[in-house]
């Protein structure tokens, strides 16, 4: 690392040729950062040239420079969106003040709470998804999973950047930690639930992220609204990233059912046996992977009444979505909101401080969001003339945070015993034989513009590209 030359090798903004702080921390760090990759990411990827976009600036022209790449020589940047010069505190008790530049000391404890929360998730996804080059359904994909790859990995950069500058030796210790956690790990497991799962296939590849880069894109907008300056710009540009994202999963997910209702109108059939004889995923096997990724995904905002949250709230670090389009007072001391609470058998409605239902309230915004994508996948299935439908189950399903956890509710909300439960469970979740059977399909399809039985194409390549283009190159 002595001899780098930084602009070059680490695009970025934030001065990184002058910063000498910031470059001794980087120096240590980034060898580990390259040492986990080699050791964590795209299993047996490392030869591979692929077609990548890299970000070199914040401009339209910068942000996606594409040309093929090996991944450990991916250039990850550093990146703040554009400064905007008489920005405030938006929300909370130093509503009005101008926006931090650093770190105000009486916040800092849970800043780096909710940095080094954000950062974990990042290489977190990557190792989830490992091992899915292995089984890609096609080259078209298999260069969409690595990109993802790679700008988690920057995510990460994105995170450890702010940890460097700003929180000293504390932050360089939890960047360096970041590194050691790994996804499901038994002594050492990533922060957040979701992130300890495994993404064995690809379906579940693209409910992922569909759902839980969905929950990344909500996170990062209320932390775009933070007061403190750097983590808002930061956030603001990694949104720009995320798009693509949850673009692989949504048409990953339409393409599969696509694939899936063909075979069912050829065939006149809609038994889930006969379905999957043509070697394809059966509609009610994709709700129940949908039902697993969006229960998983919304037990990632946090309990329904949290204190963490009105803390993070009223000290403006952390925003709602969207908060600057809304035109409340931006503090909610004595608003109210709905949340959802047991009593015997059945789920009211209760009203509670607005300010501790906060997550709830990020929640719902995500259900919505999430909920209109389910839409556009049905539309493929009406328009093949079938009359099935995916649906989001309710929102108190197979939760294992807040007021839910423990309870055993149906996906149409009905709380119900733990008989019922396990009479049903296997038409709700993805059985073990689910999994088989999915896994069964997933074999290794490299030849350009070819795809596997079970999807169909993509309408159009990436970056203009015909879709049989060689995205990668093996060597
Ligand atoms: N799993 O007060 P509460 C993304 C803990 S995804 C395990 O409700 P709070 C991406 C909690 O830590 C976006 N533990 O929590 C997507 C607390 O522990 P302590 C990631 C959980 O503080 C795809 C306790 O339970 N970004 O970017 O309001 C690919 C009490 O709970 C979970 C963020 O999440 C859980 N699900 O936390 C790549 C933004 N939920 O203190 C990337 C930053 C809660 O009692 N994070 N706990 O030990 C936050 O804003 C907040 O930490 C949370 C909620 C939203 C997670």
């Amino acid at each position: 690392m002595s001899s780098i030359n930084y602009s070059d090798k680490i695009p970025n903004n934030v001065n990184l040729s002058e910063d000498r702080t910031l470059q001794r921390a980087l120096e240590h760090w980034q060898p580990n950062y390259l040492q986990w990759w080699n050791d964590m990411g795209p299993d047996g990827s490392q030869n591979f040239d692929v077609y990548l976009r890299t970000a070199v600036s914040t401009t339209p022209d910068g942000w996606a420079q594409f040309g093929h790449v090996k991944m450990p020589d991916y250039r990850w940047g550093i990146f703040l969106a554009a400064q905007d010069e008489g920005r405030q505190v938006n929300f909370g008790e130093h509503k009005g003040e101008a926006a931090w530049q650093d770190v105000p000391g009486e916040h800092r404890a849970n800043l780096r709470r909710i940095i080094v929360t954000q950062g974990d998730t990042e290489p977190a996804s990557v190792e989830q998804q490992r091992h899915l080059g292995l089984t890609c359904p096609s080259q078209y994909d298999l260069r969409n999973l690595f990109q993802i790859n790679v700008e988690e990995g920057r995510h990460l950069w994105a995170m450890v950047y702010l940890l460097h500058k700003y929180f000293g030796r504390d932050g360089r210790e939890e960047a360096e930690a970041m590194l050691h956690r790994h996804s499901g790990s038994e002594d050492n497991p990533r922060i957040l639930e979701a992130f300890n799962e495994e993404t064995p296939d690809w379906l579940a590849f693209y409910m992922f992220t569909y759902f839980t880069d969905r929950d990344g894109k909500f996170q990062l907008c209320a932390l775009a609204e933070s007061g403190f300056d750097p983590l808002s710009r930061t956030c603001r540009f990694m949104l720009t990233e995320e798009a693509h994202h949850m673009f692989v999963g949504e048409s990953g997910v339409s393409r599969t059912i696509q694939r899936t209702v063909e075979i069912m109108k050829q065939h006149g059939i809609e038994d889930p046996e006969q379905v999957r004889k043509h070697g394809v995923i059966d509609l009610p096997t994709i709700q129940r992977y949908l039902n697993f990724h969006f229960s998983v995904t919304i037990d990632l905002f946090g309990a329904d009444q949290s204190s963490n949250a009105a803390t993070f709230y009223t000290s403006g670090l952390k925003g709602r979505y969207e908060e600057t389009k809304r035109t409340d007072d931006h503090m909610l001391k004595g608003e109210h909101y709905k949340i959802l609470e047991v009593q015997g058998d059945k789920l009211v409605e209760k009203e509670v401080p607005m300010l501790n239902s906060l997550n709830e309230v990020l929640r719902d915004d995500y259900i919505k969001d999430s909920i209109a994508g389910i839409g556009r996948w049905n539309k493929v299935i009406e328009k093949a003339g079938l009359s099935f439908r995916l649906q989001a189950p309710h929102k108190a399903f197979n939760r294992h945070i807040g007021t839910f956890a423990g309870l055993r509710v149906s996906p149409d909300g009905r709380v119900i015993s733990e008989a019922e439960w396990a009479a049903n469970v296997r038409n709700w979740l993805p059985s073990e034989e689910d999994r088989a059977y999915v896994a069964s399909l997933m074999g290794r399809v490299v030849e350009p513009g070819k795809m596997a039985n079970w999807i169909a194409p993509p309408p159009i390549g990436i970056n203009r590209q015909p879709v049989d283009f060689d995205y990668v190159r093996f060597n």
